[in-house]
């Protein structure tokens, strides 16, 4: 039981590994994911995170109904703040995050994928946000992410029913990005984390920076924004070495400078 974190070249693959309980997420894992998150914000070996579950059935199915049983409200309160720390981490830390969804994506293990920059699914997974069920709503941050990806007709359909949506579904709607049969999902998930671990780390912590700004405010003064990071890349080592490398028809290999 704990929350794994190995390193391969500049990808990290976090793995939430306590498949006794689906890898549903107790005060220990979540804290203990809030920690490898903030530890691999800041550490510049770590290009690209990647989100999973262990064994073959659950990506994350849910926080801990049973630890949530007997909470009064302040304890609900802070179990719900570390949980929207932890999906804030994974949309803001300024490199890509990626969800590879293995199998069980509900409640708050669904809101965690949500937060993450792309999803990656198991064509065997299912998610959803069956908090009603349990006379509950979404508390980590479900209820803003899930209609800003799915549209909100949809996402009211998935919150108010609490039904489980199936991968192939779940792909209609844009909640995930891709679905492969099981034994390519991981290998799939690596491979991209790969090709963006090779990319300027710079470039992309900024376009992930520029992107998210869609999700607040006036799109005319993240124009400006935009501008701002765009140019401000051009003073980098970076920016640089991919037109040179572009130029003289080879592989750029950026330093984060
Ligand atoms: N919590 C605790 N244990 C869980 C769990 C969960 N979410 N999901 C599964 N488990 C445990 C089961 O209790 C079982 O344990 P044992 O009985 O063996 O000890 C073991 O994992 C295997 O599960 P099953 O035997 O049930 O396996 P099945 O294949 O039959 O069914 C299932 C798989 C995923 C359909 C089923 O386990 C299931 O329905 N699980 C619950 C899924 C769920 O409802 N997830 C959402 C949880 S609610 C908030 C803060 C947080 C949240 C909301 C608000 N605020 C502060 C505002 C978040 C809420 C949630 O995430």
């Amino acid at each position: 039981m704990s929350v794994d974190v190995v390193r391969d070249g500049g990808v990290a693959i976090v793995t939430v590994n306590r498949p006794d309980a689906l890898n549903a997420l107790d005060v220990e894992h979540a804290e203990a994911l809030r920690d490898h998150l903030e530890d691999l914000a800041a550490d510049p070996e770590a290009r690209v995170v990647l989100l999973t579950g262990a064994g073959d059935k659950a990506f994350v199915a849910g926080a801990d109904i049973k630890y949530m049983q007997s909470l009064g409200v302040l304890e609900a309160r802070r179990w719900g703040e570390l949980g929207q720390a932890c999906a804030n981490l994974l949309e803001t830390i300024p490199k890509p995050t990626i969800a590879a969804i293995n199998g069980y994506a509900l409640g708050g293990g669904c809101e965690l994928a949500l937060a993450c920059d792309i999803r990656l699914a198991s064509n065997q997974a299912k998610l959803g946000q069956p908090e009603v069920n349990l006379g509950i709503i979404p508390g980590w941050g479900g209820s803003q992410r899930l209609p800003r990806i799915v549209g909100l007709g949809f996402a009211k359909e998935i919150v108010f029913s609490g039904r489980p949506v199936e991968a192939g579904e779940a792909h209609d709607w844009g909640l995930v990005n891709q679905i492969y049969d099981p034994d390519e999902l991981m290998p799939a998930a690596l491979k991209l984390a790969h090709e963006l671990a090779k990319k300027s780390p710079l470039a992309l912590a900024y376009a992930k920076e520029a992107t998210n700004l869609y999700l607040t405010g006036e799109a005319s003064a993240h124009m400006e924004t935009e501008l701002r990071l765009f140019a401000m890349l051009f003073s980098s080592e970076d920016q640089k070495e991919g037109m040179a490398a572009f130029a003289e028809k080879r592989e750029p290999e950026f330093r984060g400078r």
